[in-house]
Order: structure tokens, then sequence, then C-alpha cells
């Protein structure tokens, strides 16, 4: 799986070097590229926003410096056009990102990730490039940079060989529940004990437990997951 990521600020993408995106790396099992916006400014100071028209607060990213980043990777535009990398812009306009979704991106094998700072993106760009806006929730960050880390992050896992296949089955949100809980060793901490059926090796029961703690604390802690 390919990302290409257009952004103002490559460097705030660093965490994602570590742990098991590092390791999928490594193991080229992904590819991460970071195009830095502001390389693609033709004027002397490397200005890549501007008042917007029609007066306001802030700054709006310039459409031509934008479409030169991406050029720059796509070549030409390939929006809409069947076996292309698809764009993404993250904004709170778009969709929200949910498990399903991340699911259907990591069919993908070239995602180009559109991260806008300041006041936004003049429009005429979003317009020739994007083929997608997507969300990560009702709230409004600096920049799309972190928004583009958890879409890379939760995709990145569905990605063959990035976790072992069992982790993925086990997990929240696959079977529409949340997690059981789990534990660990020392079978006593604090005067707590680990539930008795975990030590008992009946694999049966276990399984059984599990299911019945899964839906009990759905039930209780996001009972919506169950409509
Ligand atoms: C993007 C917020 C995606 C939530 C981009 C400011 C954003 C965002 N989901 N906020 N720029």
């Amino acid at each position: 799986m390919k990302f290409d990521v257009l952004t103002l600020f490559p460097e705030m993408f660093a965490p994602i070097k570590q742990s098991i995106l590092g390791r999928a790396i490594e193991n080229k099992l992904i590819d991460i590229n970071l195009i830095n916006i502001r390389d693609f400014s033709e004027n002397k100071h490397k200005k890549v926003d501007d008042t917007p028209y029609g007066g306001g607060a802030g700054m709006v990213m310039m459409p031509d410096v934008v479409y030169r980043a991406y050029q720059s990777i796509a070549g030409k535009s390939n929006k809409g056009k069947a076996g292309g990398a698809k764009v993404i812009y993250m904004t709170p306009q778009g969709k929200k990102l949910n498990q399903k979704k991340v699911e259907d991106l990591s069919k993908e094998s070239h995602l180009i990730i559109l991260c806008g700072h300041y006041e936004g993106i003049d429009q005429r760009v979003i317009d020739k490039i994007v083929d997608e806006e997507i969300s990560i929730g009702d709230y409004v960050l600096t920049g799309g940079e972190i928004p583009a880390m958890v879409l890379m992050d939760s995709v990145s896992r569905y990605v063959e060989g990035v976790l072992n296949e069992d982790s993925i089955n086990e997990e929240s949100f696959s079977n529409g529940l949340l997690e059981y809980p789990q534990y660990t060793r020392p079978e006593e901490f604090e005067g707590m004990k680990v539930p008795e059926v975990l030590l008992s090796g009946h694999h049966e029961n276990i399984e059984k437990w599990r299911k019945e703690k899964s839906y009990e604390i759905t039930k209780m802690k996001r009972p919506d997951l169950l409509k």
C-alpha cells in the first residue's frame, strides 16, 4: 500500500515511523511518501498562502502550489479514472471515518492524502483533484496532518502482513461489538483476582464468557453499536 501525503508540515509525521507501522515500512508492506507542498511554491519567499477573496480572517492555501505538488506525484489528473490513485482530503466537511470505511480503503493500492492548514485550501484545486473528503470526527484541528496519520494507521492494520491475522479478527468492531476485558500475570493484583474461567483451560467456556462480556460491555458503554 502506497500513501503519498501532501502537507506543509512533513515533520509532523515522525510518530508514524514508530512501532508496528515502522516495521511495516521496513518490511516494505507500506510506503509513506511525504511531499512538502512548500517545495512547489514559485515565489521567492516560498509563499504558499494568501488572504481570502471577500475578506475575513486567516490565510488560504493557493491552488497552483497545491496543484503542482499533486502533479509531481500523480503526473496528471487521474480524478474519476479507474486504476488511478484515490485522492483524499482530510476535512471536517468530509464523511465520518469508521471501521467499514477503513476496511474499504485498505483494498486500494495507492492513496494520495491532502492535508490543509490555515483557513483551508482554495476550493478550485479541491474540485479539480479530490475524489473523497474524510473527517475523523466533529471537531476542528489546526490541520489535516493528525487526521492523515489516523487514516494511515487504521488502514495499514488491514494490509496483509502488518498485523497477525488473529488480532484483526478478535478486535473491537470486527464483530460489531467492543472487546472483552484482558488479563495477564499476576493472578492477583491489589486484591483483585483474574476471573476463574480464564484460568480453567476450558476453551469453550472461555469463548462463551468472552462473548457474554463483549455484549455486556457494548450494551453498557456503547448501546448505539447494538442498533
Ligand atoms: C480534518 C478535522 C478531518 C477532523 C482539518 C482542521 C480535520 C481538520 N477531521 N481540522 N483541518
